[in-house]
């Protein structure tokens, strides 16, 4: 039985490895921060099941990686523990860079100095966020890096630090340079989750309107349940190599929240432009969308469009397994069952949905 390591294990995708690991029949060992709150509310349905452990640790402290990693033996580490979101990194750039960056070396000396420098095969979480201020459309393997925030910074270190073990240790370790991907446990404060929350929200008349920032900021969106076959792939690959993971097709913002909004039962019409676009709910004519520069960032990455051929070919992974419209759908549908249950208490014990609703929170 082989057994995986995953840091990151209670995030978005950190919980579809989990399961899609269990699966395919591996021990599985998590890496869980300290928290005052114990629920983990991704991995719940896993607690306490065969094959899935979970362990104390941070990445920000090297004793306590050093420990798992040394205890677990793992054969296979999916490095997907960061503080990933772009808008924080601007207003918490040396936190993101003791994780994101400092927290990957971290790991990889935990291997070397665990003797399994040999054996222990390494998958990094590293982002589009590295081509930034993108120097070509669409972006592949070969397309040269300009990371755009604090976040991509770090991330960049993370994607060279890897590569450098690789060569110098002779390392099995990869970088996965995935664009976004979503799905119904993104976290609340990414726009597509943001966006079909709030659809789901003003549909069910418990939200007003909804703030976003730069409704032309174009991705390319896959599904996240997707994309963790391809971490797995990644390893299993004869040599160690860095991939990208797309769909191949880009979208804007605005593009998303008109679906999710339709998926909701509400036609959207923008009209306007800049700060002062709205969008407007055709059957009422009432504001439901705003443009608030709150949500802009002090550099944005823009136009976001991977290019999968060299996975497609290489690792037969198959981009096209969930289309951006049933993508949409399959979160929209999961929110509106959520929002139907959801009792102004719940709402009341993060503060978060109010708190997106103000601006408050990026
Ligand atoms: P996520 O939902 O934000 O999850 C991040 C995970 O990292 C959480 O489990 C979090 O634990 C953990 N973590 C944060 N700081 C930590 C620390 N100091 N020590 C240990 N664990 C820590 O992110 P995601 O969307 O699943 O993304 C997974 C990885 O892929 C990240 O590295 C992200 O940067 C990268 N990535 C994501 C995308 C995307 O579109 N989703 C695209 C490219 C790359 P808590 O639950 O305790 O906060
Ligand atoms: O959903 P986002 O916050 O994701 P972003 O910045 O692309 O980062 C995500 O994907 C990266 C891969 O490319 C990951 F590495 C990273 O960890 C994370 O998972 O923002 C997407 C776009 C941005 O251009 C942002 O300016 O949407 C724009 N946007 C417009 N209004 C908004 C909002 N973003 C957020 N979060 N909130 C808004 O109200």
């Amino acid at each position: 039985m082989k057994k995986a390591l995953i840091t990151g294990v209670t995030g978005q995708d950190g919980s579809f490895l989990a399961e899609f690991l269990l699966e395919k029949g591996y021990d599985v060992h998590g890496l869980i921060r300290r928290s005052s709150v114990d629920f983990r509310e991704r991995i719940a349905h896993l607690e306490g099941r065969e094959n899935f452990h979970l362990h104390y640790g941070d990445l920000c402290d090297s004793s306590s990686i050093f420990g798992v990693i040394a205890a677990v033996r793992p054969d296979e580490i999916y490095n997907l523990a960061a503080q990933s979101h772009v808008q924080v990194s601007f207003d918490s750039p040396e936190f993101t860079a003791d994780i994101d960056a400092t927290g990957v070396l971290r790991v990889l000396e935990a291997v070397r100095h665990a003797g399994l420098a040999g054996t222990c095969r390494i998958y990094q979480a590293s982002t589009s966020e590295l081509y930034g201020k993108v120097e070509e459309v669409p972006q592949n393997e070969q397309t040269p890096f300009h990371p755009y925030s604090p976040y991509a910074v770090a991330k960049q270190y993370g994607f060279w630090i890897v590569k450098e073990y690789r060569e110098a240790y002779g390392m099995f370790a990869c970088s996965g340079i995935l664009f976004n991907h979503e799905s119904e446990r993104r976290g609340e404060t990414f726009v597509t989750r943001k966006i079909t929350l709030a659809a789901a929200r003003i549909a069910q008349g418990k939200q007003e309107k909804l703030l976003l920032g730069n409704l032309d900021s174009l991705r390319d969106w896959g599904y996240a349940k997707d994309y963790v076959e391809c971490m797995w792939l990644i390893l299993q690959h004869h040599r160690p190599e860095d991939f990208v993971i797309a769909t191949g097709v880009q979208h804007s913002v605005r593009e998303f929240a008109l679906l999710a909004f339709r998926e909701a039962g509400i036609e959207l019409e923008f009209r306007g432009s800049g700060i002062d676009e709205k969008g407007y709910d055709r059957a009422t004519g009432r504001v439901v969308v705003e443009v608030s520069p709150d949500f802009y960032r002090p550099t944005d990455v823009v136009n976001l469009w991977g290019d999968p051929s060299k996975a497609k070919r290489e690792l037969g992974w198959n981009p096209a397994k969930t289309s951006f419209l049933e993508l949409v759908q399959l979160m929209v549908r999961h929110d509106m069952e959520k929002v139907a249950v959801e009792r102004a208490g719940e709402r009341v014990r993060t503060n978060l949905a109010e708190y997106l609703e103000k601006g408050v929170v990026k």
